[in-house]
């Protein structure tokens, strides 16, 4: 039986199966590349839900493991060594889960590198500029009189779903045939800009062909659809 007592996490959210590994995170859409890559893999885990309507990442416990206070954050009772390692950063998380598991990441030295590549890619542009159209447009930046911010995230975003379109051209996934953590890592990001931040006619989704069919395609997977429900919102 795993011993995670030395983690302060655990007191706050304690592991009811500490063997397993346990995720501490909300379905956003960072939270999300980390449940959907567990529901890829089939690994056994133990979700908890931190609520950050609440603040709970700010608590002392939350801190301890993530010094950031943000979600998505891990502990694996079978790390490196045979000895528990916690984690926080989503692309860091993936890229370890691909890591144990030889899965979603091309072993081909260049294939793996252009992987890593679009997952740097989701999470220094793709995911800040998505967000901050969705705190200008939606959450309490809508009422800033200014709209220039959101005119200028507005206009990257449009940027970066271009970029993304010319990739997908002639590929089912990021990588072509295969399926990474690339997607997993977009995936949730392109579904919320256009569906809980209702940007979709802002940045002009329809005019999109590639990005669409993608986007559909991967929430046609099953892991997908449990992953962005996990952990269950109360
Ligand atoms: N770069 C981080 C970003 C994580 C992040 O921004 N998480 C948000 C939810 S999507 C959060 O925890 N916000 C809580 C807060 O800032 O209070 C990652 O990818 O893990």
């Amino acid at each position: 039986m795993s011993d995670l007592s030395a983690f302060p996490i655990t007191t706050r959210w304690p592991a009811q199966q500490p063997d397993r590994l346990q995720l501490y995170s909300l379905p956003t859409p960072n939270g999300v590349k980390v449940s959907i890559m567990l529901e890829e893999l089939g690994l056994p885990y133990e979700p908890h839900m931190i609520d950050i309507g609440r603040n709970e990442t700010w608590t002392p416990e939350f801190l301890a493991l993530n010094p950031n206070g943000k979600i998505p954050a891990i502990i694996d009772p079978d790390g490196p060594g045979e000895q528990p390692i916690a984690l926080f950063e989503s692309g860091a998380i993936l890229l370890y889960l691909a890591e144990k598991t030889g899965r979603f990441l091309p072993a081909d030295p260049v294939l793996r590198y252009e992987t890593i590549q679009w997952v740097f890619f989701q999470m220094a542009a793709v995911g800040p500029m998505f967000g901050q159209v969705g705190f200008f447009h939606k959450f309490a930046g809508r009422d800033y009189e200014d709209k220039r911010p959101l005119e200028r995230y507005v206009a990257e975003s449009k940027r970066l779903l271009g970029v993304l379109e010319t990739r997908l051209a002639g590929r089912t996934w990021i990588m072509g045939e295969a399926y990474t953590i690339a997607d997993i890592s977009l995936l949730g990001w392109v579904r919320n800009l256009i569906g809980f931040y209702d940007a979709g006619d802002l940045v002009d989704f329809a005019s999109l062909v590639q990005v669409p069919a993608w986007l559909e395609r991967g929430l046609a997977r099953p892991a997908v659809q449990r992953g962005l429900s996990i952990p269950l919102r109360p």
